[in-house]
């Protein structure tokens, strides 16, 4: 039998609907659970009301009997209404009925110890119930359904076997034969680049989680906040014919093709005697410097090489991509080989998301990448043990 305490905890997350499930695991979930209706338990897995001894409210009960249960324990679930004063009076009740509360993450940490669920599951699981992207949603929910796991054990198993023959050449050395050798070395190395491949996959993993950077960048006046706009969708930054509008720099969040970003609006870059333009530019500036994107705009009424400088100075980051914007195209095009749009009135923008959308897809896998995984990867990496001689 477990050593530890029946433990009893709501298992909902959000305090406004209107049900809430208090969970309750151990071996004497059934005994609390029967001391808190009226009328004999449910069977097992099957959902029924029951009146409640607290109150009089009705509850909907599900008995899961360990080991076939999330926990691998007995559990038996309480679906109430919702509410924290009621929720946390039957809480209450089933704590004196003799379970104990339950800390955040016990139930799947007792699920890991009934072997319900694999360390890099429960993790998931976690990371789940964290996720604020969809990119961190996707590689959890990869992660939960065991992926990753999968994938480590299939090259665990690979390992062992070549450490088998390996070990089985070393005490027959009459029989070992170059070309096993040459086989030994290639097997060792496409292990290595599967360690290999899961570290990348994890730096892949956390850029898509985190929101890329965008930012909206060039000259004073090119229509680059009616285009932070019109991206957006709505009026969020000033447009004005006065060249030197926009002083600090905007965000907003936006989501393109699934991918969420960060788009930044920026002071015109250009001299000025005004402090607080200069110190606008100097804002914009390490925006762009600390951009994953830049989009740069000129308007097709600004003479080409305006900004020539500029775009010598930019302090672009190694690896932000830069995707040359012609706005105001309906005045005609100076610029045919950049991407053209009208920002006002914002229509014909498709072209642009799409190279936005296409500069922040990450190609290849995407692993969640936790500090224990990455850890154990590196000290399993080739590049960290050497070159297999
Ligand atoms: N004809 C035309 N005018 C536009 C277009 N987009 C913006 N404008 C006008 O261009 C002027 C400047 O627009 P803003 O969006 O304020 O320009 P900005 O690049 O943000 O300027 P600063 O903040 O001063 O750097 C405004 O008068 C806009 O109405 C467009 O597609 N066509
Ligand atoms: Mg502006």
């Amino acid at each position: 039998m477990p050593e530890h305490h029946t433990i009893a905890g709501v298992a909902t997350g959000s305090p406004d609907g209107g049900v809430a499930i208090i969970r309750v695991s151990g071996s004497e979930a059934l005994s609390i659970a029967k001391a808190l209706i009226m009328g004999e338990l449910p069977a097992p897995r099957v959902l029924a009301v029951r009146r409640l001894v607290v109150g009089g409210e009705r509850a909907l009960v599900g008995v899961m009997p360990g080991p076939r249960s999330f926990t691998g324990e007995d559990v038996v679930e309480l679906h109430v209404h919702a509410g924290a004063r009621n929720v946390g009076q039957i809480l209450e009740a089933v704590l004196e009925a003799g379970a104990v509360a339950a800390q955040a993450g016990d139930f799947t940490r007792r699920a890991f110890g009934n072997r319900r669920l694999s360390l890099d599951q429960a993790e998931g699981i976690a990371a789940l119930i964290g996720a604020q992207t969809q990119a961190a949603l996707d590689q959890a929910r990869r992660l939960v359904a065991g992926e990753l796991g999968r994938e480590v054990e299939a090259v665990r198993q690979k390992v062992e076997l070549l450490r088998v023959e390996i070990e089985a050449n070393l005490d027959f050395p009459e029989d070992v034969d170059a070309r096993d050798e040459a086989r030994f070395a290639a097997t060792a190395a496409s292990l290595g680049e599967a360690v290999e491949g899961w570290l990348a996959g994890f730096e892949r993993g956390r850029l898509a989680r985190s929101r890329a950077r965008v930012v909206i960048a060039g000259p004073p006046n090119a229509g680059k906040s009616a285009l932070f706009n019109a991206l957006l969708g709505r009026r969020r930054a000033l447009v004005s014919a006065t060249a030197g509008t926009t002083r600090d720099y905007v965000e907003a969040e936006l989501t393109l093709e699934g991918r969420e970003l960060c788009l930044v609006d920026t002071a015109g870059l250009r001299e000025s005697a005004d402090n607080i333009e200069v110190a606008g530019v100097e804002l914009g500036r390490e925006q762009i410097a600390s951009a994953d994107v830049i989009v740069w705009v000129e308007g097709a009424d600004q003479s080409v090489g305006l900004s020539r400088d500029d775009h010598d100075n930019l302090n672009i980051a190694a690896g932000a991509s830069l995707i040359r914007v012609e706005n105001k195209q309906e005045l005609g095009r100076r610029r045919p080989e950049w991407i053209g749009v009208s920002a006002e009135p914002g229509t014909e923008l498709e072209p642009l998301r799409r190279a936005i959308a296409d500069a922040v897809t990450l190609g290849g896998e995407q692993w969640i990448g936790l500090a224990r995984h990455r850890d154990r990867a590196r000290e399993a990496s080739p590049t960290r043990l050497g070159p297999c001689r």
